[in-house]
């Protein structure tokens, strides 16, 4: 359902009008998640994954205040060479970034939202924000929840960012009812981190599968998402106990330079990057691309 503030792109429309299967895709992964050249490489490559498997990628953005469904090349390389000029914008800060003019790059809840006016029903991303480790004292939980509980688009993911505390994350969808599904797995995937501890509520094993979850879930007429969590691939994944020894300082260091609210996530990503020397960002890339290729198979069934 397009409305006056949001511009779909040609082939997203056309794509949409037929009844093809179309994937939204996040940009602040892009701008506020991984450096310059290997973000816009990136956006291209998953966008030809998607293309390659039969679906239509629908890129989400704010540019100069208008809402975005699909870019063009040149779009994608503008905002993966600005990234420093592209605000953050989750939900809250949509209608600022409209009203003035600006340009963002969406987050999960804010590219939910795109989608859902569009009318795309799949999307795919890294990993998604959470329930923040001290948040019993910072109140800092991701409004990708809260979007997940009450938007209704499937969200495809390698899992809850693992510098997030996972066990409040997942108790937190419970409380929201948002349906968590582990692709080929019953234990939640840690982004970064192939598996965790924690259960995800049921498995699914082909796309076959998910898509079926996702028409039963919108069957209900009860507003809200579904998660899909993906595992990244064994030889890709760090193992938990380096992402701990790195989390253990770095919490210390965010708390001396006092990094707080929306700078979060992306000093802590940054942060594993310079630590890891690189790993976790080649990790990032490749489960992002395997995350994109699962959600096009399951938009091409779910068609
Ligand atoms: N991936 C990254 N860096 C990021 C994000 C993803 O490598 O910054 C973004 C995602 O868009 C996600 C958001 O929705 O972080 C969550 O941020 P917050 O915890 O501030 O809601
Ligand atoms: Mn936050």
């Amino acid at each position: 359902m397009p409305s006056q503030c949001l511009d779909i792109s040609p082939e997203v429309s056309k794509a949409l009008a037929r009844g093809q299967p179309v994937v939204a895709l996040e940009s602040t992964i892009l701008s506020h998640g991984m450096p310059w050249p290997e973000n816009v490489e990136t956006a291209h490559a998953v966008e030809k994954i998607i293309r390659d498997t039969g679906a239509v990628p629908a890129t989400t953005a704010i540019l100069k205040g208008r809402l975005k469904a699909g870019l063009s090349e040149a779009e994608i390389d503008y905002i993966g060479s600005h990234s420093q000029e592209m605000h953050k914008a989750s939900r809250r800060d949509l209608p600022w970034l409209m009203a003035k003019g600006e340009n963002g790059t969406t987050t999960v809840a804010s590219t939910m939202i795109i989608a859902a006016k569009a009318g795309i029903r799949i999307f795919a991303t890294g990993g998604i924000g959470g329930v923040h480790r001290g948040a019993q004292e910072t109140f800092d939980i991701s409004a990708d929840l809260q979007e997940l509980a009450r938007t209704p688009v499937a969200v495809v993911c390698a899992g809850p960012k693992i510098i997030l505390d996972l066990g409040l994350t997942m108790e937190y969808l419970e409380t929201m009812g948002v349906t968590v599904v582990g692709y080929g797995t019953h234990k939640l995937p840690g982004f970064y981190v192939r598996e965790t501890q924690w259960a995800v509520d049921c498995r699914a094993d082909s796309p076959v599968e998910v898509a079926n979850i996702l028409r039963a879930r919108w069957s209900l007429g009860v507003d809200g998402g579904v998660l899909i969590t993906n595992p990244v691939e064994k030889s890709q994944s760090l193992t938990l106990e380096e992402v701990e020894v790195i989390m253990e300082g770095a919490l210390q260091d965010m708390a001396s330079e006092g990094v707080t609210g929306k700078a979060i996530t992306p000093w802590l990503i940054k942060r594993l990057h310079e630590a890891t020397r690189g790993r976790s960002l080649a990790t990032n890339i490749e489960l992002l691309k395997n995350n994109v290729q699962l959600a096009a198979q399951i938009a091409c069934d779910y068609c």
